[in-house]
């Protein structure tokens, strides 16, 4: 038996429809539809293009209607929203989490309740960003009758269904891991109306079938996936048993292990590591890295594009590693806009040799990942008390050879790089599951392994030069 498959992929930069033919030994891939994410900022405010990115939804199904689909499923990045009034009518537009408001907010957050509290029950890693920070910031909350994420606002829009899949409302900060349900705790004590937190699916759950009125494909089923992107990629890594960590690389390097309960401790909180819900109760407990964000909004400083990449990475290669580094996770790389110049401000402010031409950059950039990867993985070890004897590496950076080899040297462990289309495979792995087409999620990594193009690593024989600069990093920071 065999059946076709919809994943729909927003990503940060793009947005994709994908298709797969699924049978017990069969996984393939077409990818249907590929569409920009391009935000828009409006009156000094960053928002997401949402009508735009549903359009490109309908017209990406518009194109597989005459196949016929046995199911689809949504996934897109975390934390973001939308607000519904009573009649189900949109609030404003979803502002993006690279926006600033939030910046005064979290002074105000914490004021209320104490980071060390809000870790223990939400476990969650420190990012401005954070669902919670965004909603002190937020001017609709008072019509406001739902909130969805971004996934489940597409999929309401698709079904007329209204819930809130798991593993995203777990990037809110207003969830409590160890429970698997909302915080009210957290609910009241930030004053906010428990009433627009809506029930919680989790991944494999049926979500509805699309309405007549949507614009596509009516009847077709929709079944809740990993919804968060970064947990449908981690349902994706070809793991063979327990001893792996996982950066799931693209916009986004996330990187960590998986495990079977939360740890939520004062350590873990310090190393800002997160406890995101994943798949069947597995928790995803791992720390972000600026990735590969830095290497795309560099790209459209210097008026490139993507297909550019692969040329500079050839020269950067070229190119004597870790003459200079940066912390990836500075402050300074998170808002849009010249990513060169901040690097080189960076360099330059810490007495390292300013990277001037694209391939200094990339080099300087690729290095200092590579150094994120190692920072995270090394403490997600010791912080879980996890062996490790492999690293994978999936999304779009298993594709970066160069990036790929620099994790490899160091961490000094080796990287399987791939599947590159993680999070769709995660994505329609889950559907197939639902569809019983697929036993369990060891089967689907199995099956991924089998029949997904992965790329092995060794690490070579430079071990000192990246310890070297892992200290003389964190000495600057
Ligand atoms: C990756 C990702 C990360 C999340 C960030 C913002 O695409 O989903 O997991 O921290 O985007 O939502």
């Amino acid at each position: 038996m065999t059946a076709t498959i919809a994943a729909i992929d927003l990503g940060a930069s793009s947005g994709r429809v994908i298709t797969a033919e699924v049978g017990r030994d069969r996984l393939e891939l077409t990818e249907v539809h590929r569409f920009p994410n391009r935000p828009v900022r409006v009156n000094g405010t960053l928002h997401w293009d949402i009508l735009g990115l549903h359009r490109e939804v309908l017209d990406g199904l518009r194109r597989v209607e005459a196949i016929g689909l046995d199911s689809v499923g949504i996934d897109s990045w975390a934390v973001d929203y939308g607000l519904l009034d009573k009649e189900g009518r949109l609030l404003g537009n979803p502002v993006h989490y690279r926006d600033g408001r939030t910046a005064e907010m979290i002074g105000q957050v914490h004021d209320r309740v104490s980071p060390g509290r809000l870790y223990e029950i939400n476990g969650l890693q420190f990012l401005p960003f954070n669902t919670l920070y965004q909603l002190a910031a937020e001017p609709f909350l008072g019509q406001a009758e739902t909130l969805l994420l971004i996934p489940d606002l597409i999929s309401y829009w698709l079904t007329g269904q209204r819930a809130a899949e798991r593993t995203n409302a777990s990037t809110t900060g207003l969830y409590d891991v160890r429970r698997g349900t909302w915080s009210e705790e957290l609910i009241d004590a930030l004053a906010l109306p428990r009433g627009i937190f809506p029930g919680l699916r989790s991944p494999g759950a049926r979500a509805g079938r699309i309405l007549p009125a949507a614009g596509a494909f009516p009847g077709t089923p929709v079944t809740t996936v990993a919804s968060h992107d970064t947990a449908s990629a981690v349902a994706a890594v070809p793991a063979a048993g327990p001893d792996v960590a996982y950066i799931s690389c693209g916009t986004w390097s996330l990187a960590g292990v998986e495990l079977t309960a939360p740890i939520l401790s004062e350590e873990g909180r310090a190393a800002n590591f997160t406890n995101e819900a994943g798949v069947d109760g597995t928790v995803r407990y791992l720390r972000n890295v600026m990735g590969l964000w830095l290497l795309s909004e560099s790209l459209s400083t210097w008026r490139l594009t993507q297909a550019d990449l692969g040329p500079l990475l050839d020269r950067a290669a070229a190119l004597p590693a870790l003459r200079s580094v940066i912390d990836p996770n500075d402050p300074v790389f998170l808002p849009a806009g010249d990513i060169p110049s901040r690097v080189a401000a960076y360099c330059a402010g810490t007495g390292q040799p300013v990277p001037g031409s694209p391939p200094e950059v990339v080099r300087c950039v690729v290095d200092s990942l590579a150094l994120g990867h190692r920072s995270a993985v090394l403490r997600a070890m010791e912080l879980s008390g996890r062996r490790v004897e492999v690293v994978h590496v999936v999304g779009g950076g298993a594709r970066n050879a160069l990036l790929c080899q620099a994790t490899a040297d160091a961490i000094g462990l080796p990287v399987l790089a791939g599947p590159v289309e993680a999070t769709a495979l995660g994505n329609i792995g889950i559907q197939a599951r639902a569809l019983g087409l697929i036993p369990s999620l060891s089967a689907l990594r199995a099956l991924i392994a089998e029949t997904q193009p992965l790329r092995h690593y060794e690490p070579t024989g430079s071990a000192t030069a990246w310890t070297d600069a892992a200290t003389r990093l964190s000495a600057l920071t």
